[in-house]
């Protein structure tokens, strides 16, 4: 056992806090403070700091389970993956290998996203793969790639947040969502720049802010526009900037001239003084910085309203400048290193696209295969798990836990119960798993070593501190022995090094560039910025291999050739500022206006509900609700609502109240607070069951990115009664 403590990095969100792991007499871990790691400099919220507390038997799982008749029962792991492998064999020679789903999750390391991928296409065959950071970031990675032909979640790192004049922060409520990150800011302030908050609740992050605005859910597009056409109308366009760096202008400028402030009042509820007051704020700095989060993001509309609000960067010079830009805060551990290497629908690794014949013939010779038996794109998240039981009979589950947190839940519960067969990987029993026809019990970011990507594209190394407990078995384990069962015996190591060496080559020349990466840069730097191309080998040659090139445990040979320590790219903490990533170097406008939300409130859903979480909570709530101090801390869902509309009602603080929709009925003490519109409720989606806020959830998706409208549907609130 080691009797030092072992530098990592945070099992959840993408802030990757860095924390330390210090042996305990008992044998399991304690976290420890790890000071020398720039973004959180030692701080942890609840979450990090009680993370040891899964890793215990008991709450987590330790033997496979497989299903006989209504209950799950152990069984040997030979026997849970004979049945899978038996199970998909079956499937795929009945329907075809489109009839195979796999779905994974941003949380899961580069590695494991890389090979899951591989898994699919390689193994499989099968074109229905895709993952949970669709409900996530997808609207941000959208609007980013159509302005910039790149989406890096921030293409600054944090510590530059302090030292612009201004940021507008939209639907982000980081003081519970990240909150060491809330430093950042209020150096800001401190600095003397302004922070401006976007929610329409009075937040924790609100109550820090110089300005609040409480728009209506749902119409931060018009906000947006409304922030644009002020600004043209003030002349305070910045037309040298829009005229080197940009193209659409023109386009872009009309379609919001056509939103005028006051209409834009009575869209979005928001004053034209206080419109004005921002686009002062914004414009009068010498840099600023727009950061948006969930709130526009999970939207039908999010992809037009990331590209107004880098519209209003563009038109005001505030992108590809030190200190200035757009950027979105990602949000899962690896939801950054997560949507580049593979799991989505449409991706090859390296963020390349799958219907690209030159990336598919790259990644192919990596993989040793012929490029034409790569299947092509397949359904978006949401999509996959509504085509379940119908085209898709069997469903690989690796990263999330769907029946809390997919849009519609009841309708998804209703698809995945009527699957031929269903596996889950997880580290415990999560609702989903609960279904599963086989569990596979899983090791977790203490018990194994494998690097992630953080909201700041800093990739960064997990390093293994414990010895798993018997009966558990890596992802990638896993992967390689269905692989194995299912005739692949080759190219599935077991090994994290050796899969993030193929991944490596598989990224090189990608937009999402990680050959210049390795775990011993990793471990010596702190974290390497990607794009990181490996040189031109110059002076390299595989005999002058130093200690910054491949480790000598690597088996690929690109990356023996890889950079001597004279020829190493430092990465790249700042995107842009020479030019952006699209064929002219130029960022595009999009033209976008306003449009009305999926579902707008009529008389019988009168009320809008938005959804999102608290702090001592994580997602699904599948591993903090197993967490003691947690529970404590955040017990159960709850339905905020103001007081005007709790007095119309007749409910007190405390009461059940009914929230339904055209999908279902939750129920859920009511939260009675002044923090909120009066026109809108809001509940957190951590939790599964009677209060389940997704049972309400509209999956009305948005055209370009896939994103369901998490954050806005109409609903009607009632005294529940018994
Ligand atoms: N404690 C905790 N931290 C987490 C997570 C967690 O589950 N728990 N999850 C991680 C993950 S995966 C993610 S994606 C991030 C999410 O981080 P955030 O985006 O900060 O989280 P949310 O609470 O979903 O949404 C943020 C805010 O959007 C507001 N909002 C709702 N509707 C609208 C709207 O129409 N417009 C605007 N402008 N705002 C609106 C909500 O009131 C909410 O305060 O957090 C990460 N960190
Ligand atoms: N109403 C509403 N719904 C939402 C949102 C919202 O704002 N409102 N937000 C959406 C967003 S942004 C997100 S990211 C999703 C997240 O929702 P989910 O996708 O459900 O995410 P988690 O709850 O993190 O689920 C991860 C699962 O994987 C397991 N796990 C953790 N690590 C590993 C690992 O290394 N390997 C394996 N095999 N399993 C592991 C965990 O125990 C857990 O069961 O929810 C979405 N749903
Ligand atoms: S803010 Fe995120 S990364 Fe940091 S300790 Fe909390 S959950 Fe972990
Ligand atoms: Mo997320």
């Amino acid at each position: 056992m080691r009797t030092t403590s072992t530098p990592t990095h945070c099992p959840y969100c993408a802030l990757q806090c860095g924390m330390a792991l210090s042996p305990l007499p008992t044998g399991g871990v304690e976290v420890v403070e790890r000071p020398d790691f720039p973004v959180n400099r030692g701080a942890l919220c609840g979450k990090g700091r009680t993370a040891p507390a899964v890793l215990a038997p008991g709450v987590r799982l330790t033997s496979p389970l497989v299903r006989s008749g209504d209950a799950l029962v152990p069984a040997s792991w030979e026997e849970a993956l004979d049945r899978i492998a038996r199970e998909l064999t079956r499937v795929r020679s009945t329907y075809g290998a489109d009839a195979l789903g796999v779905f994974g999750g941003g949380g899961l390391t580069n590695e494991k996203a890389y090979a899951l991928g591989k898994f699919a296409r390689v193994v499989l065959g099968t074109s229905q793969i895709d993952y949970n950071g669709r409900f996530c970031m997808s609207s941000a990675a959208a609007g980013g790639i159509k302005a910039f032909g790149l989406d890096r979640g921030l293409p600054f790192p944090m510590e530059d947040i302090p030292r612009t004049g201004c940021v507008i922060l939209v639907g982000s409520n980081l003081a519970e969502t990240m909150p060491p990150s809330l430093r950042f800011f209020h150096e800001l302030r401190e600095n003397g720049g302004t922070l401006i908050v976007v929610d329409p609740r009075r937040t924790r992050t609100a109550e820090q802010a110089d300005l609040h605005l409480a728009p209506r859910p749902g119409t931060d597009l018009a906000l947006a526009l409304g922030l644009l056409h002020l600004v043209v109308a003030e002349g305070r366009v910045d037309e040298e900037y829009v005229a080197a760096r940009t193209t659409g202008w023109e386009d872009a400028r009309a379609a919001a001239m056509a939103h005028w402030p006051e209409y834009v009042e009575r869209i979005t509820g928001v004053s034209v003084p206080e419109l004005r007051e921002v686009v002062r704020l914004f414009c009068e700095p010498e840099n600023a910085m727009v950061l948006t989060a969930r709130g526009p993001e999970q939207q039908s509309k999010g992809t037009d309203t990331v590209g107004a609000w880098i519209n209003l960067c563009l038109a005001t010079g505030r992108a590809g400048r030190p200190l200035s830009g757009y950027g979105c805060l990602t949000g899962q551990g690896n939801g950054q290193g997560g949507r580049e290497h593979g799991q989505k629908a449409d991706q090859l690794p390296g963020y390349r696209k799958l219907d690209d014949p030159a990336a598919r013939r790259h990644v192919a010779e990596v993989w040793g295969v012929d490029p034409d038996t790569l299947p092509g794109p397949g359904r978006s998240a949401y999509e996959l798990l509504d085509a379940l039981g119908t085209d898709v009979k069997s469903l690989l589950l690796m990263g999330s836990n769907p029946i809390v947190s997919a849009p519609r839940a009841a309708h998804v519960e209703e698809r995945i119960g009527s699957l031929d067969f269903l596996a889950v990987c997880d580290v415990v029993l999560s609702e989903t798993a609960a279904l599963a026809d086989v569990v596979l019990p899983v090791t977790q970011w203490a018990e194994e070593t494998g690097t992630t990507t953080s909201l700041e594209g800093r990739v960064l190394l997990r390093r293994q501190a414990l010895t798993p407990p018997d009966g558990v078995r890596s992802d990638l384990e896993v992967l390689h022995e269905l692989a194995a069962r299912l005739g692949v015996e080759k190219g599935f190591p077991t090994d994290p090094e050796e899969v993030f060496e193929e991944l490596r080559r598989a990224s090189a020349g990608g937009i999402a560039d990680y050959s210049g990466i390795t775990y011993r840069r990793l471990a010596e730097e702190n974290g390497v910025f990607w794009p990181c191309p490996t040189p031109a080998p110059a002076s390299a040659s595989p005999a002058s291999a130093s200690p910054a090139s491949a480790s000598p445990a690597s088996t690929s040979a690109a990356s023996t050739s890889a950079a001597s320590t004279s020829a190493v790219h430092p990465g790249t903490p700042r995107l842009f500022l020479d030019r952006f990533a699209t064929p002219d170097g130029r960022a595009r406008f999009v033209p976008v206006s306003h449009r009305p939300a999926a579902e707008e409130p009529d008389e019988e859903y009168p009320v809008l509900l938005t959804t999102g979480r608290v702090v001592s909570q994580y997602q699904s709530g599948a591993q903090t609700r197993r967490v003691d101090e947690l529970n404590a801390a955040a017990p159960g869902p709850f339905v905020e609502l103001h007081p005007r509309l709790a007095a119309r009602l007749g409910a007190a603080e405390g009461d059940p109240v009914a929230v339904v929709s055209r999908r279902g009925r939750a129920v859920a003490p009511a939260r009675i607070t002044t923090g909120i519109r009066p026109d809108t409720v809001f509940m957190p989606f951590h939790w599964p069951g009677e209060g389940r806020a997704n049972t309400l959830t509209n999956p009305a998706l948005d055209p370009t990115s896939r994103m369901p409208e998490f954050k806005v549907c109409a609903v009607r609130v009632e005294i529940a009664t018994p």
